[in-house]
């Protein structure tokens, strides 16, 4: 159907003509998805079929997120049909762009652990390797967000709409999921056998969507999982635990609020629900000996969110498939591997015993025995008491996810290398002493395909006439675009490209939110959660700085810039949604003042996702990255950013310091404390901020300003914030990093009155970002954890 552009329009104009002649857009984008799955479908078929007979090993990558973005046109671009497509519904009198907007994207996912899930599916197909998703189906995704007087307001998202065209309901792997029931034990000849009585059961129904990589050669495939009654027998006196309206609330949003225990025990379900169903599909659908297993399987837990994968494959191997302890531990413990994304102590995830006793009762009893084996091994040692505590899973009446997943797993790794620094040397320093060889670094990557090819054809075409496409297969070729950052004409088409990128986002943001932006200005974009760590209060800070320092001198008429933020609160994190609404009130103030606003403009872009961020990223002149050092584990934001040639404004955190290694300091904006600094400080409890708000005046009128209530419409609404700056002790050196922040925007300032230099440091950018591409990335995986061999391709 994609084979020539006459072939296209002929096929498409016939379909259109069956749907009553309707040429509305809306129909087009049916036809167009109807045409894609049919292309796609055949060939998944197949390769599906031949996966599961060809004996080669498949990694499945579970994840309680998937935050895919919209897919049409990622799968025409790996079709390699986007620019036919594009050509010949232009010649229908159709844009294919607009035709991509009518699709709602799947918000699977809430930030950065999910859209890498979507980037390493990506990777993992246009690689060739079999590598497989694991998910919920969740019926509504992430909220949508909505700023009501400048607060965030969250309403339910709906992504399922009828008629998704890209996906497969397989009832034929329906599966049947226990829950709650009691265990039994038998003594038998051949040893004692455990069962679970009286479950309570959930029906997991999977819907198999394809993930196409580039080239269309390789079609793995995403298996999310819907919850359903099931048909089994329920006990009489518990099956009200599993009505109709608790199953479907399994799959019915992603991270459900937990301050009650009800909230905490769906989470629980969710996450046992997706373990169990992909564990439990992947060994009935085998064609290999159980004993094989680590020869033929690899599994990734992304977080400890599916590290229940662990209990619940020994359970499987001991109770389904009968093998002893030992050697269900040895199969169980050579095929499962852990990645972590944190090291922030509230994201650390803590079951209570009583919790996952009540609700999964065969599961509990194996991680306790889990736990008693591998503290008989440590406990001959001489340890002292942090020690234990660090090595135990079951502490204090809580069950450690993180510490079940490393005695688990194979590998662990970290995602940056500080991060990966951080956790071997401090956070799971004595998992790390006790098992020295499992832990590694697997600095994250993006996907080149949607970010820099999907999201800025423009700057792609720019790259392909000057260094030839090679780039697009090996990314770390962009090293040859090094040898343009001198070249004028190719310094004046990339700012060419850069004016037109910023038109794009203001176009996007007039339609999308009745927003004017001037486009002489330099695009400054802090775009992620929003999170204390993450310090958009930082920023804002400094806007407020800005504006008073323009309203009381004459003569500071700085080049205009605006600053742009996008990025939801968690709905029950308090503190970051008073800098929502902080933010919005600096935004209405600066914005509506006719002085300030020639020189400073501040946009919120409401309900921030992949869509918007496919927008800002090719617009933006400054990326910033600016966490309080060791918070961030990575961030890959920051390399969207880079490879599409804006300027990291950043601190020493996370992927950044790779950044700055990369493309070298001087062709980056870097400030503040160092990780060092901060952990030092945390463990002496030495920062005062008070110090820093007695001795720079700037700063003390900040915090009053904001005290007296000064950027709040109506009640104080910056109190809290106050507080936390102030008797809270400042937990993420906002204060302590402002000064420095400030200095280092001067800094961007003058760099930016030297347009020529100033387009050579992004060319550079672009030139070392591609190590940044998750193709690398997960290169690495294969290489040292998975071992993956290439799909052969026909
Ligand atoms: C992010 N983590 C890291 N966690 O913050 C980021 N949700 O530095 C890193 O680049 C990224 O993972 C990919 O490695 C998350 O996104 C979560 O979203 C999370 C954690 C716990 C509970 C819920």
């Amino acid at each position: 159907m994609f084979y020539s552009k006459e072939q296209f329009k002929e096929e498409f104009n016939r379909r259109l003509a069956v749907e009553n002649g309707d040429k509305t857009e809306s129909t087009a984008y049916h036809v167009l998805g109807k045409m894609v799955c049919e292309e796609v479908m055949l060939e998944w078929e197949k390769q599906q079929i031949a996966n599961q007979n060809s004996g080669d090993k498949q990694l499945y990558y579970l994840s309680i997120e998937f935050l895919l973005g919209r897919l049409l046109g990622q799968n025409l671009h790996n079709l390699g049909a986007y620019n036919l497509v594009e050509e010949a519904l232009g010649e229908l009198g159709y844009k294919l762009a607009e035709i991509e907007e009518l699709e709602q994207e799947p918000g699977l996912g809430n930030g950065g652990l999910g859209r890498l899930a979507a980037c390493f599916l990506d990777s993992l197909a246009s690689l060739g390797l079999p590598g497989h998703g694991c998910g919920i189906r969740y019926r509504g995704g992430l909220f949508t967000q909505h700023f009501v007087k400048g607060f965030q307001v969250e309403t339910p998202t709906d992504w399922i709409k009828e008629g998704q065209s890209l996906e497969v309901r397989r009832d034929d792997l329906a599966l049947d999921i226990p829950f709650y029931g009691e265990t039994h034990m038998t003594v038998e000849e051949e040893g004692v056998r455990t069962e679970l009585k009286n479950a309570v059961w959930v029906k997991a129904v999977p819907y198999d969507m394809p993930i196409v990589g580039a080239q269309g050669g390789t079609i793995n495939t995403l298996r999310l999982w819907q919850a359903e009654m099931s048909e089994q027998p329920q006990p009489a006196e518990l099956g009200h635990l599993m009505n109709e309206l608790e199953t479907a609330k399994i799959s019915d949003r992603l991270y459900p609020d937990d301050a009650l225990d009800s909230g905490k025990l769906l989470r629980l379900k969710q996450q046992y629900f997706l373990c169990s169903a992909s564990i439990r599909t992947i060994l009935e659908t085998r064609n290999f000996d159980i004993e094989e297993l680590p020869e033929k399987v690899a599994i990734q837990i992304n977080d400890t969110h599916p590290a229940l994968s662990v209990p619940e494959l020994m359970r499987i191997l001991m109770d389904d498939y009968e093998l002893d302890w030992d050697k269900a531990w040895s199969l169980t413990t050579r095929t499962i591997s852990y990645t972590n994304h944190t090291i922030l102590e509230e994201a650390m995830e803590k079951w209570e015993s009583r919790l996952l006793r009540q609700l999964l009762p065969r599961v509990y009893q194996i991680i306790e025995e889990i736990d008693r084996r591998f503290r008989m091994e440590w406990e001959s040692k001489e340890l002292d008491e942090q020690a234990v505590h660090k090595l135990s899973i079951m502490d204090e009446g809580v069950v450690k996810m993180a510490v079940l997943a490393v005695v688990g797993s194979y590998k662990v790794n970290g995602v940056a290398k500080l991060h990966t620094e951080i956790l071997k040397k401090r956070e799971m320093k004595e998992l790390n002493e006790y098992f020295p060889h499992k832990f590694h670094n697997k600095t994250n990557g993006i996907t080149h395909r949607r970010w820099l090819l999907g999201a800025n054809p423009e700057l792609s075409t720019l790259i392909t006439e000057n260094i030839g496409p090679e780039w697009i297969q090996q990314p770390a070729q962009l090293s040859e675009l090094g040898y343009l950052a001198d070249s004028r004409p190719f310094l004046e088409s990339f700012q060419a490209i850069k004016k037109l990128k910023k038109e794009h986002l203001i176009h996007h943001l007039e339609r999308a939110h009745n927003t004017i932006v001037d486009p002489d200005s330099i695009f400054d974009i802090h775009i992620k959660r929003i999170h204390g760590y993450k310090r958009q209060l930082m920023n804002i800070l400094h806007v407020q700085q800005l504006y008073k320092r323009i309203k009381s001198d004459s003569n500071y008429r700085p080049y205009p810039r605006t600053f742009l933020f996008g990025g939801k609160s968690a709905p029950s994190y308090h503190f970051a949604k008073q800098v929502i609404k902080l933010i919005n009130t600096v935004a209405e103030r600066v914005n509506n003042d006719p002085i300030a606003r020639r020189h400073l403009h501040v946009v919120f872009v409401e309900d921030y996702n992949v869509g918007h961020a496919q927008y800002m990223i090719p617009a933006a002149d400054i990326s910033e990255q600016i966490s309080t050092a060791s918070k961030e584990a990575s961030g890959t934001g920051n390399m969207k950013f880079m490879m599409n040639g804006a300027l990291t404004l950043g601190t020493y955190d996370g992927a950044n310091v790779e950044i700055f290694d990369a493309v070298g300091e001087e062709n980056a904006f870097v400030f503040g404390m160092s990780s060092e600094e901060v952990m030092r400080f945390e463990h002496d409890g030495s920062y005062d901020p008070k110090d820093i708000i007695d001795r720079d005046p700037l700063i003390r009128e900040a915090i009053e300003e904001l005290s007296s209530g000064e950027w709040s419409d109506g009640p104080h609404h910056a109190d809290f914030i106050v507080r936390q700056l102030t008797e809270g002790g400042d937990p993420f050196f906002v204060l302590k990093d402002l000064a420095d922040y400030a200095r280092t925007h001067e800094r961007v300032l003058a760099a930016y009155e030297h347009p020529v230099e100033w387009a050579g440091m992004c060319v550079r950018n672009i030139a070392a970002s591609g190590i940044f591409s998750s193709d690398r990335t997960i290169q690495q995986y294969s290489e040292d954890v998975w071992g993956l061999s290439k799909v052969p391709t026909n």
